[in-house]
């Protein structure tokens, strides 16, 4: 209430409100030590409703996260400090996952527990035993992906997520009332969860139902029924209390029903010193866990060590890209790209044991699951294969949980089209720089009878615009693997591959030891004599490139095509290495089965783009690409339309 106030911002309500259910929860259960908030089975606690940060900021400085002092409290919300409006994990030690949209928090935790009882499968419990808990608000509750979210849970019987609900009835609007009646204990119990509701004013109650929680063979639901803005005299209770600074007077007030004579930011001793104990309670549990970690059969404890750090088992991998391409060249595959990722996620699972993959109810269309690899299930959670269901946007969250909690590497599919569906979570993930790689496949109107509602236009474009997420476009067999290689070297940067349905033809035939995608654009057939023109596509679009490269041959006009399999890392490349790969050829052509949008940046705003100015169409892909005029005739056209020669 102080911090908010001298802020001048921020929301007072749910810190106030949901304070006895956090105090319970962080003096007596949390197993977290603050001297050591990246323990690897540390409890995980997520505080969804992301707006109520001060609660947790105020947590962390009382149990001795040190970094979080008082000082930064005061600094809430200013420019640099560790106290910033939402939370966010690569800020705050402590913080397990940036949260503020509301209904992220509640699916990224999904994740965490998934990544928990994978773990523990595969490296056992005495190495991963750890719950995961989150603080829910009403509006973690209404979003939809929280409906996706606790389905999958349920479905998987996650018993080691425990949701506490701050059911205030409130919102910004006001009373719940006004948009829900949603009764949901009964949600959740329908979904396979064991819920209840209590006082969530009573720490009794509040201890009782963690502890119940704790042995149950599902997740949990506690409602925890609470007053918003509790002791502010005239503001609980209401909607005034949510997200603004309560005032002077109310803060006086509130002084007086809590019996708190203190003065802003100043903690009595006995109170400190009482949080400071229940701090260290974790302390002893985490130097037993290092000794039965040190116990591990050495080759176990190092790959724990490895996975949770979050490094690549370097040799196995360059030695599965280096077969991988071997293989290619000595019998190339004109696939779809879609394939020739099944191809390389052949050689690459086994040799990357933390990927875990997984697919939105695509399986068969995203080529996803390998031929060896185990579908996850309730009790059978050492298997690498998530079948999330029709759920886009808790898959992409529980990716991000599952990276954030560390040890594995997720990756899902989806169809480019549906990337929107799950695009809240694509965009924290770069926000959060996670590790999760989405497989996109269907990447355009090649994919035929489907029609416009499954024909990405403007998607790529709309994931490009998303800083630190790298889009892949991969044109041919082997250039798929290179980007699967960098996917999985980007430890801090998520990835979307976009794939086709339709066949391509395998443009590098000769083994070659270079990434050549990691320029993110390359020539990749360069011209016979002086180009005049150069033709720059991406994915199912180079093949019509290098097509209009022998139209134009054929009217003695030089063209060079550069296959552009991703923009970031091109446009983050120097500016001398981008000069040598735009080149000098007066005409620059762009080809992509979708909208012009973000190519100026490589053929200038006075290239000419080959692309989609509209919705797509129900029919056989070929005739699609005649209909929408991008053909390798129309492509040699505008290269010589450019060049004044037609
Ligand atoms: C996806 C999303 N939509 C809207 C918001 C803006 N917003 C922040 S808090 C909130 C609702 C507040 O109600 P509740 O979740 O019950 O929190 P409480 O008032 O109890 O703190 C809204 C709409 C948001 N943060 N995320």
């Amino acid at each position: 209430m102080d911090a908010v106030e001298q802020a001048k911002s921020g929301h007072p309500g749910l810190p106030m409100g949901a304070a006895d259910i956090a105090t319970v929860l962080f003096t007596r259960y949390l197993k977290f030590n603050p001297a050591e908030p990246k323990w690897p089975d540390r409890d995980r606690f997520v505080l969804s409703a992301g707006h109520g940060s001060m609660l947790l900021y105020g947590l962390l400085h009382l149990i001795g996260v040190e970094a979080v002092t008082l000082d930064e409290i005061k600094r809430f919300r200013k420019l640099g400090s560790l106290t910033p409006g939402h939370p966010e994990n690569f800020v705050t030690p402590g913080i397990e996952t940036t949260t503020g949209p509301l209904g992220q928090g509640l699916a990224t935790a999904v994740g965490m527990a998934i990544a928990e009882r994978h773990l523990s499968a595969e490296f056992g419990s005495d190495v991963v035993d750890h719950f995961t808990y989150v603080l829910a608000s009403d509006g973690d509750l209404m979003e939809g992906i929280s409906q996706e979210a606790i389905a999958l849970a349920g479905h998987l019987k996650l018993n080691r997520l425990i949701v506490l609900f701050d059911d205030n009835g409130i919102s910004i609007d006001g009373p719940l009332a006004l948009a829900d009646s949603v009764d949901q204990v009964k949600r959740f119990e329908a979904a396979g969860w064991v819920a209840r509701r209590i006082d969530g004013h009573d720490p009794d109650a509040i201890a009782a139902a963690i502890e119940q929680a704790k042995t149950s063979d599902r997740p949990s639901l506690i409602a925890c029924q609470t007053t918003i803005g509790y002791g502010a005299p005239t503001k609980a209770g209401k909607s005034s209390a949510h997200g603004s600074p309560l005032g002077a007077d109310e803060i006086a007030g509130a002084r007086e029903r809590l019996g708190w004579s203190e003065a802003p930011f100043e903690i009595p001793g006995d109170v400190l010193s009482a949080w400071r104990s229940a701090g260290s309670r974790a302390k002893s549990l985490n130097e037993d866990w290092a000794k039965r970690l040190s116990a591990l059969p050495a080759d176990r404890r190092l790959e724990f060590q490895r996975r949770m750090a979050g490094e690549l088992p370097e040799a196995a991998l360059a030695a599965a890209v280096k077969q991988t391409k071997e293989t290619l060249a000595a019998t190339p595959k004109d696939i779809a790209t879609r394939s020739s990722s099944e191809f390389a996620l052949e050689a690459l699972v086994p040799a990357v044991p933390e990927m875990v993959g997984g697919s939105a109810d695509l399986t068969g269309s995203n080529n996803t699951r390998t031929k060896s690899m185990q579908p996850m299930a309730a009790h059978h959670y050492a298997g690498r294969f998530i079948h999330y269901g029709i759920r886009e946007h808790a898959m992409a969250a529980a990716m991000n949980g599952m990276a954030l909690h560390g040890g594995i590497i997720p990756y899902s599919g989806t169809f480019l089209v549906f990337s929107d569906y799950s695009r809240p979570a694509i965009r924290l993930a770069a926000l959060m720089g996670e590790r999760v790689i989405h497989v996109l496949t269907h990447d355009s109107i090649g994919l035929g009878e489907d029609g416009p509602t499954h024909q990405p236009v403007e998607h790529l474009a709309a994931l490009r615009a998303i800083p630190n997420l790298n889009v892949y476009r991969p044109c041919d067999a082997v250039e798929t693997l290179e980007c699967w290689e960098l996917a999985l070297r980007s430890k801090e940067t998520p990835s979307a591959l976009a794939l086709t349905r339709q066949n391509l033809p395998q443009y590098r035939r000769s083994v070659d030891a270079e990434n050549r995608c990691a320029a993110g654009a390359y020539e990749i057939s360069p011209a016979q004599g002086v180009a005049e023109v150069s033709i720059f596509a991406s994915g199912s679009e180079v093949e019509i490139a290098v097509e209009a490269q022998k139209l134009l041959q054929d009217k003695g006009v030089a063209a060079r095509v550069v296959s552009v399999p991703c923009f970031e890392l091109f446009l983050a490349a120097s500016e001398e290495a981008r000069s040598a790969v735009i080149g000098d050829a007066p005409v620059r052509v762009g080809v992509e089965a979708a909208i012009r949008m973000g190519w100026d940046a490589i053929i200038g705003s006075d290239g000419a783009f080959v692309g989609m100015t509209s919705f797509g169409a129900s029919a056989p892909y070929k005739e699609l690409y005649r209909h929408f005029g991008i053909t390798p005739e129309a492509v040699a056209e505008a290269a010589l339309r450019k060049l004044g020669k037609n």
